[in-house]
């Protein structure tokens, strides 16, 4: 079995390393423009020349679990595309999550702000019944998210395509009761993948419908938010804050209102990242199972887009 790894902006020789010792009967190798067809290949971003010339593939093995930017590319006519399946994400995105919606509903940078001045302050405490939370997106990270916030007792909703029945949480249906989901929730969580379907969708009529007070956390893809409309929102007070992992484009540019609105805190895409080891063993074994015609779980569906 051959194996080729194109993946820009990650140090390769780890991969290969890993990748070799997890399966010593196969031949990895770097991926070089011209190289002979291979069986399967491990990805994140490659170029279109790549999956031009690779066209045996049976395997694209996408080293992160969002595919949005792979099925931008036109693929190979065989290769099935696989993302990561939790590989050790959700526990990082559900306390990324846990640790904004608490630093906020705890007031947490007001405290701060306090104990800098040399300030002994006490707030009122705040009623979790006043701060139910919306997780949007409700699969591998959202179900793991909304599990860990119903662990704090906050009122927590989720919405999907298909209905789910987590412990805890309310489940809402697609596009029919996106409007009720949104009115519900005072804290909304984006945990979706970015589609046709999704792109734009934290706009200015879907944030407005937010209890007031709203705060909105954006961990998915940074062209599910329209910057504007949450700065808007923030400005005119209807929403009071906003985490942000990702943007539209990252890094975010230097100039970028983000980087300095007293509401938002932005992090550098990285609530969840790839852990390799647990990534390359999830990899290896998927791999092995296709060669032997073994189902495999963490398929993506192209006409979905996830
Ligand atoms: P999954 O594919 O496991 O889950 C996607 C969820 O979104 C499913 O519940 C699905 O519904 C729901 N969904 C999709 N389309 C719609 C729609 N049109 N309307 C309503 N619900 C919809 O993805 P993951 O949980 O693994 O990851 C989610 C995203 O998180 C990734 O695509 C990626 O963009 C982002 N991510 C960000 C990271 C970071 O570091 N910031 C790290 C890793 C991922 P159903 O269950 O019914 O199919
Ligand atoms: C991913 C990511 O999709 O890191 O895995 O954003």
């Amino acid at each position: 079995m051959n194996v080729t790894f194109c993946c820009t902006d990650t140090k390769a020789e780890p991969w290969l390393a890993g990748l070799r010792m997890a399966m010593p009967h196969a031949s990895v190798s770097e991926w070089q423009p011209g190289a002979p067809p291979a069986d399967h290949a491990v990805v994140w971003a490659p170029p279109q020349q790549f999956l031009d010339e690779q066209t045996r593939l049976k395997g694209l093995f996408n080293i992160g679990a969002g595919v949005d930017a792979l099925l931008k590319l036109r693929l190979p006519p065989h290769a099935k595309v696989v993302r990561l399946d939790d590989a050790g994400m959700s526990v990082q995105m559900a306390e990324y999550v846990c640790h904004a919606v608490i630093r906020h509903f705890r007031e947490f940078d007001g405290y701060e702000a306090d104990v800098a001045h040399g300030k002994w302050s006490y707030r009122k405490p705040r009623m979790r019944a006043d701060f139910p939370i919306g997780v949007m997106g409700l699969g591998v990270l959202g179900e793991r998210v909304a599990r860990a916030l119903h662990q704090f007792d906050f009122p927590v909703h989720g919405w999907s395509r298909s209905s789910k029945a987590i412990d805890g949480v309310v489940s809402h249906t697609g596009a029919a009761q996106f409007d009720s989901f949104l009115a519900s929730c005072r804290v909304l969580v984006n945990l979706l993948p970015l589609t046709p379907d999704t792109r734009d969708i934290l706009n200015h009529r879907t944030l407005s419908r937010l209890r007031p007070g709203g705060y909105v956390i954006n961990v998915a893809r940074g062209a599910h938010l329209v910057d504007d409309d949450l700065l808007a929102l923030l400005d005119s007070g209807h929403l009071a804050g906003a985490t942000l992992d990702v943007f539209r484009t990252e890094p975010l540019p230097a100039a970028h209102p983000f980087w300095t609105h007293p509401l938002i805190t932005v992090t550098p895409h990285t609530s969840a990242r790839t852990l390799r080891e647990e990534s390359i063993a999830q990899i290896a074994g998927k791999m092995l199972a296709l060669e032997r015609g073994e189902p495999i779980a963490g398929l993506v569906d192209p006409v979905r887009g996830y």
